[in-house]
């Protein structure tokens, strides 16, 4: 087949890493055993509505007992290296404080398995499950939050920095704070509009600076990172009203947060358009933790963002479009390869970071079932793969320093708002066995994994 010869005419650096990630809340489930504490995504999944399907993560793919079987389809793909999440609730049931052991203990367990099987365990502190506890003090509008994310981080870094290196903060901070908050798509389900987001934001980021330290002395030779969403914003036309708003909602996903870590200030054009009336407490000092230096960024790339002048989210005033005569995935997100080369390139240009992972990149595709063969042929994703992964490799060619590319996700799982109704895997998972199979797309992308590095 076509797409398995340029798979196979993909190449990258030896020393470059091909992963697989997930999220403890998609994906652990035993989501009330063995002391884990409750999240917010473990309350906001109860409210009516706020899933399409009207699940949640209660059992999800419960990779809480099936682990070594999820890390034996890693294996049988050839994949080098694993991004997984910790659910601060399962170790710090009230957010901070008394630590749950039997919570200790399954990280460990998971970890000395990955190690066991030679994958690099990637190490993320926080996908977005806050504990309840914290939630009810305020969650993220309260500055004390950054204070006790420092507190788990630090916890973490003590019990599993002994064997863990690559340690990630936050993932997506612009997605948790803004469809948090601001939309109230996602948990805690606050629909505050831009100051909410920012609020949230801003609490976020202090929370990364204060824990970056903290990491580095409690883990040993730890490499610390953060991960964003970040994507190329481009106008829909060259009209000055679409050009604005493209500035506006890059300044608002993308500049807000690099310009705060990697020089240590807020973009100006943002702070005027917010004002008093919608920006938070930042107090002097607050923007020197924020910025503290990072081993590496983490990129998680799905589309690009072309923006028109709009009405949403007042006063950023935008709107998105879909460019006529692209290809979509199932959630509407178009599927434009070039994209993550020209995201990489335009962030090593701006903002330099020592190195770089693609720690997310992916394709929802509707509820796949098996076919007669008891196959799943997901061409479509396979597809995906191949395109953005030679996109990945054009950037190398172009002296970006990436060293890693993490595929979203290794198995189907709890997609958020969308619940069960759009797989990502390269495995899919039949939620009423828990029976695993690897679809097309985890072998041509276990091809790649396999076969480009070093050659
Ligand atoms: C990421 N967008 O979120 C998350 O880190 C994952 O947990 C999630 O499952 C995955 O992407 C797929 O959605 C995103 O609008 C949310 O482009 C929204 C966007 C991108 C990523």
């Amino acid at each position: 087949e076509e797409l398995l010869h340029r798979a196979s005419a993909i190449r990258f650096p030896s020393d470059f890493v091909f992963g697989s990630a997930t999220s403890a809340y998609q994906i652990e489930g035993a989501a009330t055993l063995d002391g884990k504490g409750e999240s917010i995504w473990d309350r906001f999944t109860r409210r009516p509505g706020a899933i399409v399907d009207g699940t949640n993560g209660d059992v999800a793919c419960d990779h809480y007992h099936l682990f070594p079987r999820d890390i034996a389809l890693m294996k049988e793909m050839g994949l080098k290296a694993y991004r997984f999440s910790l659910s601060w609730p399962r170790l710090f049931p009230q957010g901070s404080g008394r630590l749950n052991a039997a919570g200790a203990d399954f990280y460990n367990r998971l970890i000395d398995a990955l190690l066991e099987a030679d994958i690099e365990p990637f190490l993320t502190l926080y996908h977005w499950d806050l504990p309840q506890a914290l939630q009810d003090r305020g969650g993220w509008y309260n500055r004390d939050t950054a204070m006790r994310f420092a507190d788990y981080a630090a916890g973490a870094a003590a019990l599993f920095g002994d064997r863990v290196t690559k340690w990630t903060t936050l993932n997506e901070p612009w997605t948790f704070c803004w469809w948090g908050h601001a939309t109230g798509e996602d948990a805690p389900g606050l629909a505050d509009g831009v100051k909410g987001g920012v609020a949230a934001s801003h609490h976020a980021l202090l929370a990364h600076g204060l824990a970056v330290p903290l990491i580095r002395s409690e883990a040993r030779n730890a490499e610390v990172g953060i991960t964003l969403d970040v994507n190329v914003t481009e106008p829909a036309t060259d009209r000055e009203e679409d050009v604005e708003a493209a500035r506006r909602f890059d300044g608002a996903q993308n500049r807000w947060y690099l310009d705060a870590l990697f020089r240590g200030a807020y973009p100006e054009d943002m702070l005027d358009l917010y004002g008093p009336r919608l920006l938070p407490d930042i107090r002097p000092g607050d923007l020197e933790t924020i910025a503290a230096p990072l081993d590496f960024l983490g990129i998680n790339n799905y589309r690009r963002s072309v923006i028109r002048a709009g009405t949403e989210l007042a006063p950023l005033s935008f709107a998105r479009v879909a460019p006529e005569g692209s290809d979509y995935s199932a959630l509407g997100w178009e599927i434009w390869p070039q994209a993550i080369e020209d995201i990489l390139v335009h962030v090593h240009e701006t903002y330099r970071p020592a190195r770089i992972y693609i720690t997310e990149n992916g394709m929802a595709t509707a509820e796949e079932t098996p076919d007669v063969k008891g196959r799943i042929e997901d061409v479509e994703r396979a597809a995906y793969y191949v395109g953005y992964v030679e996109k990945v490799a054009s950037a190398v060619a172009r002296g970006v320093p990436v060293k890693g590319y993490f595929a979203w996700t290794l198995m189907d799982n709890f997609e958020w708002a969308l619940g069960y109704t759009a797989p990502f895997g390269l495995v899919h998972v039949d939620f009423r066995t828990q029976e695993r199979r690897i679809k097309w797309s985890g072998e041509v992308y276990g091809r790649i994994a396999r076969e480009a590095p070093g050659r």
